[in-house]
């Protein structure tokens, strides 16, 4: 039984109390979170399209055009033409469905994989029953494509690559990755990337060795983005694009009862505010904008590099991406101590080091306050 019954204002009451105990992003002390405060406009469409559910189509024909709009933008990001795409939950239900997308159009169940690939691919595998082929890294820790060689076979239903790894923020050589992968079915992560690479100083790229890591590259079949993340938009909202038309068919079952007769995605009922949230700020920061607020992050980034130098803290890579981490020993340690000063930053297993994602609520001000915090943390250990 639910109790009941409360006064509108007591609830409300009980609600504050309840935020006040979450941490927000304005709080300045997230250090390890790949999502950020959503953009003012996100947040007022969002509102503006609670109701709506993409899962019932013929309901929300004006949100039904939203979505194909968002599509079409990023199509023109990510170089897809003609672009195909949905807007889902986020980046695990892109990964889910693109492995799936694989296993139903070449009834194999291998999957290539490296050690930098975020673990929703271990829930893809563990749910459709596919078959594991996990490689390492290469100095420089993206997927080695020397050992991609080695494992390639007639058996492999897809190489799964990542453009911003969620750990370092590496990228792939995916150029090189295509190549080698000879014609197998390739899907590339940019769950993070997809909204930072687009919008990089082409300069940054080159001296990075970043090449063609989206539709550009012929193989490429399908890929993840998540506007979520460095989008700025509302959760849950995260991309799978496409370039064969049918593949969705792979989930297709009949939805006889509802305004549209069959069903293409894992979620029936879609909570769309995060999609008129995403065209919204799409539209309104343009590529302009998304570059300015790159720009920043990117800053930001190099000055946590310059400030924990200071602090004798040595860079596991120097980022391609808003994504950091420092060499040190005992992570979880100093991570579970920040955590007692209030400070939220985030660790990495293999190299173990500390790691930092310096989203746009991660301002100067904020690194200011954060290095006397870690570096008394630090003297203690
Ligand atoms: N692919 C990559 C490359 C990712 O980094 C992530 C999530 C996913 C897929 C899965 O995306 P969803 O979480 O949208 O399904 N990366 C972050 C992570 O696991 C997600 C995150 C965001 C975690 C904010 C914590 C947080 O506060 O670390």
């Amino acid at each position: 039984m639910i109790k009941g019954s409360k006064e509108r204002s007591d609830v409300l009451n009980d609600l504050r109390r309840s935020k006040a105990k979450d941490i927000s992003f304005n709080s300045g002390r997230i250090f390890g979170s790949m999502c950020t405060a959503p953009h003012p406009i996100a947040l007022e469409a969002h509102t503006l399209f609670h109701e709506s559910n993409l899962g019932n189509p013929g309901l929300c024909p004006g949100t039904v055009d939203l979505e194909r709009d968002v599509i079409s933008m990023l199509g023109g990001m990510l170089c897809l033409e003609p672009p195909y795409g949905r807007v889902l939950s986020g980046g695990t239900e892109a990964n889910i469905t693109a492995m799936y997308m694989a296993k139903k159009s070449t009834g194999r169940r291998k999957v290539v994989f490296s050690k930098n690939a975020h673990f929703s691919v271990l829930k893809a595998i563990k749910l459709l029953d596919l078959e594991p082929v996990e490689i390492a890294l290469d100095d420089r820790y993206r997927m080695d494509t020397v050992q991609l060689r080695e494992v390639i076979d007639d058996d492999v239903m897809l190489v799964h690559a990542v453009a911003g790894s969620t750990e370092l923020g590496t990228v792939d050589d995916i150029e090189t990755v295509s190549r080698t992968a000879h014609g197998t079915r390739l899907h590339v992560d940019a769950a993070f990337g997809g909204f930072v690479l687009p919008f990089l100083d082409p300069e940054h790229l080159r001296t990075h060795d970043v090449g063609a890591w989206d539709f550009r590259v012929g193989g490429l079949g399908t890929m993840t983005v998540d506007p979520h993340k460095m989008g700025l938009s509302t959760i849950p909202s995260g991309c799978i694009m496409y370039r064969n038309r049918d593949a969705l068919d792979a989930l297709k079952v009949e939805s006889h009862y509802l305004t549209s007769p069959m069903s293409f995605t894992l979620a029936g009922t879609r909570g769309s505010g995060a999609v008129a949230a995403t065209w919204a700020v799409m539209r309104h920061l343009g590529s302009q904008g998304y570059r300015r607020i790159v720009k920043e992050c990117m800053d930001n980034t190099r000055y946590l590099g310059i400030r924990l130098k200071e602090s004798g803290l040595e860079r596991v890579v120097d980022p391609v991406m808003n994504v950091v981490a420092f060499h040190h020993s005992k992570p979880i340690m100093v991570d579970s101590m920040m955590r007692k000063q209030g400070y939220f930053i985030s660790t990495v297993k293999d190299p173990p080091a500390l790691r930092f994602v310096v989203m746009p609520h991660v301002t100067k001000e904020a690194i200011d306050r954060l290095v006397p915090v870690l570096n008394r943390v630090l003297e203690r250990i």
